[in-house]
């Protein structure tokens, strides 16, 4: 078994997870921020048996777009003040950002 991890845009997460359970899959959402942009974005957790891994990837490619946002992103001043300014920055966000590890075990008790 695999656990998908694919940190989404909030703007997809509906339709993914729509898609998702209809295909079966079960899933769980978390309300997450971004590092870099300091933005919400969605993380789902999906366990799926291997033989369907695939399936699943391609799902969150199809639903899962590319989106230019323009975010101002906290960056460090010059120097070590410790102090950040706010600085427009554009930047590629998307489709998904997706981690697959190996589940050791699965049990529902
Ligand atoms: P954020 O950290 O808010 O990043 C949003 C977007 O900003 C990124 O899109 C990327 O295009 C850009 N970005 C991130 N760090 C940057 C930097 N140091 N310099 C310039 N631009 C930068 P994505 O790559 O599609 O990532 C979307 C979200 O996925 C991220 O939101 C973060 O929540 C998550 N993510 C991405 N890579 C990750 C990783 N290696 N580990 C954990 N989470 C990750």
């Amino acid at each position: 078994m695999k656990l998908i991890i694919a940190v989404v845009q909030d703007e997809d997460s509906p339709r993914l997870i729509s898609r998702l359970m209809k295909s079966g899959y079960g899933v769980t959402k978390l309300a997450t921020t971004g590092g870099f942009l300091r933005a919400g974005n969605t993380t789902l957790l999906i366990g799926v048996d291997d033989g369907k891994l695939k399936d699943a990837m391609d799902i969150i490619e199809n639903v899962c777009k590319c989106r230019k946002q323009v975010a101002t992103a906290p960056t460090p001043m010059a120097g070590s003040t410790g102090m950040y300014v706010p600085y427009p920055v554009e930047v590629t966000v998307g489709g998904a950002t997706v981690f697959v590890v190996d589940v050791e075990e699965f049990r529902k008790i």
